[in-house]
């Protein structure tokens, strides 16, 4: 463990060139890991039907049925091995059964120590480098080196072993960049190799994590990850160790609300390398991150203190939990009270009472308002009646709610009330759902302007910035003209 994390710390991935194509490989490695998603639910499917409605069987059919059987079972001469079937599954070794469970653990400690020895350490990758450089192809023509086909390939029987799997035909030809000579790039080569054994080290790594030895993470394995992760990242040094469950409890937070909206209680190690959240967390190694990367870095020290303290702002009676009126002060206090009962009624509670997990959901999802699972955390708000799509009912729902300020604010602003038929008629425009009386998630998600409707629903900002929006670019070419 201790080799894979040091190497992981001096390992430093170029992030551009190479990604786009690691990307496509690890989604066909998930499709494919997925069991081609679409054709195999048609089969699950087809098969659920038949056995939910079974064939009518003449007595005929039956008859001849038993014949051949019995005839089949003469010809194998009742070889058993014939009849049954073969043990295809073998289920998880039991709490209670000891033996089989560290047989599981050792062999899977193995397996994982294997893998990582089949990793490039940081000589052989030096030592590719050098390699292509030395055999790259001229003429330079612009900054960077290039490398032909032939080259290509010589370099691979020259190179380390561990190395050749990457030098396919394939990879060349997602490496294509328009060059006149079709040649590929050796930067963007040894990044996409450099990107491809971090990929494998960290899977690996988080494999590590993985107790139940399943491929997914419970929160408490992400938690012990991150936590052991905290001593790698300069960026946090920082922190008081006091401050380090918050942190953990913060940054696990942002793993489970993109990469477990349906609340299984895991996330998939898969999914976990395919996000980006891991790109950012060791984007914290970097001692001199600019302060705005910082600020952007969901996983940097000043912004899970940002989140953090505002929820010590919002918690006015220091029990540390928030009531429904110290998290109506959230923002600008601006989100309708209708919204703050609903996420009351529909989020995780005690007493009445929102603890900083659940909070740092509602945070993530105001703050990510494009994102599906945002998306997917407003409908089930917004969704009053439970019945899996939004109707005119349950926006006038929220309408309502927030119409007395809407008004009062337009008339402080001398401006003429507005009509809540028009602005619901907007949002379905705005939306176009499939059925025009229902609004699904999948609207929602697919039209693109499903964050300005949950805005204009929730938020008497929202509503207010939606409202005026034509006013407002007017007053801001006015400033523009007037600077
Ligand atoms: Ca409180």
């Amino acid at each position: 463990m201790m080799t894979l994390r040091e190497s992981l710390r001096s390992l430093k991935i170029g992030r551009e060139e190479g990604s786009d194509a690691v990307r496509d490989d690890l989604k066909a490695t998930r499709e494919a890991e997925a069991g081609i998603p679409e054709e195999g639910t048609k089969d699950l499917k087809r098969t659920a039907e038949y056995l939910v409605h079974p064939l009518k069987v003449s007595e005929e059919e039956m008859r001849l049925f038993h014949e051949l059987m019995h005839d089949k079972d003469k010809e194998s001469g009742g070889d058993v091995a014939k009849t049954t079937i073969p043990t295809f599954y073998k289920k998880l070794p039991a709490e209670d059964e000891l033996l089989q469970q560290k047989l599981r653990e050792e062999s899977r400690a193995l397996f994982l120590q294997e893998r990582s020895r089949k990793l490039l350490d940081n000589d052989d990758i030096k030592d590719l480098w050098l390699l292509l450089d030395k055999h790259h192809t001229p003429p330079d023509t612009g900054d960077e080196q290039m490398i032909q086909y032939g080259d290509y390939k010589k370099v691979a029987e020259k190179c380390n072993p561990k190395c050749k799997q990457y030098f396919t035909a394939s990879l060349f030809a997602k490496l294509q960049n328009g060059d006149p000579y079709g040649r590929v790039s050796i930067m963007a080569l040894f990044n996409y190799i450099m990107r491809k054994v971090w990929l494998h080290q960290t899977r690996i790594g988080l494999s590590l994590y993985d107790v139940t030895g399943q491929g997914y993470l419970r929160e408490s394995d992400l938690e012990n990850y991150i936590l052991e992760l905290i001593p790698t990242l300069p960026q946090l040094d920082g922190l008081e160790k006091s401050f380090h469950s918050f942190y953990v409890c913060t940054a696990v937070r942002k793993f489970f609300f993109f990469l477990d909206p349906f609340r299984s209680g895991r996330v998939r190690i898969q999914d976990i390398l395919a996000c980006s959240f891991l790109d950012d967390l060791l984007e914290l190694r970097d001692e001199e991150l600019p302060k705005e990367a910082q600020e952007a870095n969901w996983f940097s020290a000043p912004s899970a203190l940002r989140v953090y303290g505002q929820y010590l702002n919002l918690d006015r009676d220091h029990n540390g939990m928030l009531s429904k009126e110290e998290l109506q002060r959230y923002g600008t206090g601006m989100l309708t009270s209708v919204f703050i009962d609903r996420v009351f009624q529909e989020c995780l509670t005690y007493d009445g009472e929102m603890d900083y997990k659940t909070y740092l959901d509602f945070v993530l999802a105001l703050e990510n308002r494009k994102e599906p699972q945002a998306l997917q955390y407003f409908f089930r708000i917004l969704d009053v009646e439970g019945k899996g799509f939004l109707s005119v009912f349950s926006l006038n729902y929220f309408f309502r709610a927030s119409s007395c300020a809407i008004q009062a604010q337009l008339k402080s602003h001398g401006q003429e009330p507005v009509n809540f038929e028009d602005i619901k008629d907007e949002c379905f425009d705005m939306v176009k759902p499939k059925d025009p009386t229902k609004i699904m998630l999948k609207d929602l998600i697919n039209c693109g302007r499903g964050d300005t409707v949950v805005s204009i629903l929730i938020d008497v900002n929202g509503f207010w910035t939606h409202e005026n929006r034509e006013l407002m670019v007017a007053e801001t070419m006015e400033e523009t003209a007037e600077v």
